[in-house]
């Protein structure tokens, strides 16, 4: 498990249905075009995108919020969009290990409150229902906070039962199960689990795939060229690892956030930019910082932030999103990813 990572692609994104194989980069009938706002072009109330419908390609005209008082802009589909006040910043709910100015900064979880701007919950020997009530390095067994399973260590059932840098390889019995460090299994050897979209992070590649006997590690695949135009999820196909029957994986095809309402193949972890996040990524699996956080908050953007340099945390950030809206971003003009893509335009900034 711990694939939650690799799931967090748009939800907003519009996916392509059915229209013919076409291999340029040539405007997706079903893909609207985002464009920046022209200069003969009024917008009032506080309009920030202008949308429309009946165009022969229907189009979004951008324009970011400058105001102080209105400065967000959040885009409706189908309908012009406008500048919206800053919503409030919702309040601080930290785990064990994560930072607090007082004890109503931390969650229930932390049973000990906030004692040095740190949450604390159970240590060695207290009693905890769940993984999340224990300090770092701790998980939570029969009832009891103990010391997580280190690296090559066997008796795990999941990955939180393993030190935060490691993930469990589950076998028949627990006591044949061992935890691995993330992306270190080597191809074509055998892991546990692989899911749907052939993720693994106990991969040295980040990619597995099913075989005969279960599932196992696969060759860093990779897209044929970079970007892949697409106008369907068929077009987007990797490139093969020939020691499987089927040995290559289908991408998705997105409309991107582009002027030519083109649509481009999400990538996969053997491309450049999915392989920058991996190796970057590994930074934090292999930090004392990580060490710094509760099992189950090993992945999340607050622990990390709350323990890692700003300047690490921002490049994670890029990284992380810049792999996952690969396709979105493409040929993009600025004032448009500002506005679409607003997490991955600030980290870009930062970085
Ligand atoms: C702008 O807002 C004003 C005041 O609410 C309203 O009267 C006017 O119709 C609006 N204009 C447009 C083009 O929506
Ligand atoms: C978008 O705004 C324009 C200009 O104010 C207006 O004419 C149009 O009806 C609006 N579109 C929708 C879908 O409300
Ligand atoms: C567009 O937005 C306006 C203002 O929020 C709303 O009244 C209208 O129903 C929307 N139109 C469509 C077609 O969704
Ligand atoms: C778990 C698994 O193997 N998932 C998929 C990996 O990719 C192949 C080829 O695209 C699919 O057939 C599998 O279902």
């Amino acid at each position: 498990m711990g694939v939650e990572r690799f799931s967090f692609l748009l939800l907003f994104i519009s996916a392509i249905s059915a229209s013919p194989l076409f291999l340029g980069s040539s405007p997706n009938p079903n893909c609207p075009a985002y464009t920046c706002k022209t200069s003969s072009q009024q917008f009032v109330n506080s309009t920030c995108i202008y949308f429309t419908p009946t165009a022969s390609t229907p189009t979004y005209y951008v324009s970011p919020c400058s105001s102080v008082k209105l400065p967000y802009c959040l885009p409706s589909t189908n309908n012009n969009s406008t500048c919206q006040a800053a919503t409030p910043t919702p309040p601080v709910n930290a785990w064990p290990g994560e930072k607090c100015s007082s004890s109503s900064d931390c969650s229930s979880h932390a049973s000990r409150g906030c004692i040095n701007n740190v949450c604390v919950g159970g240590s060695q020997g207290d009693t905890c229902s769940v993984n999340d009530d224990c300090n770092p390095n701790y998980r939570c067994l029969g009832g009891i906070c103990q010391a997580q399973i280190p690296v090559g260590g066997t008796g795990c059932v999941n990955d939180y039962d393993c030190v935060n840098g490691a993930g469990c390889n589950i076998a028949k019995t627990s006591s044949e199960s061992i935890c691995y460090p993330y992306f270190s299994i080597n191809q074509h050897l055998p892991v546990s689990s692989c899911s749907s979209n052939n993720l693994s992070m106990l991969c040295n590649s980040g990619l597995c795939m099913a075989n005969n006997e279960g599932y196992e590690c696969m060759a860093p695949v990779k897209s044929s060229r970079l970007p892949m135009s697409c106008q369907v999820d068929g077009d987007c196909m990797s490139t093969r690892d020939d020691y499987f029957p089927t040995g290559y994986l289908t991408g998705t095809c997105y409309c991107g956030y582009n002027a030519n309402s083109a649509s481009y193949c999400s990538i996969f972890a053997g491309d450049k930019p999915y392989l920058e996040y991996i190796n970057y990524f590994k930074n934090w699996l292999q930090s004392t910082y990580i060490k710094k956080c509760n099992t189950m908050r090993r992945f999340t953007a607050s622990c990390m932030k709350d323990w890692w340099t700003t300047k690490e945390y921002n490049l994670y950030m890029y990284y992380s999103l810049n792999a996952d809206y690969y396709p979105l971003t493409v040929s993009g003009e600025s004032c448009v990813q500002q506005v679409y893509l607003p997490q991955w335009w600030a980290a870009r900034n930062a970085v």
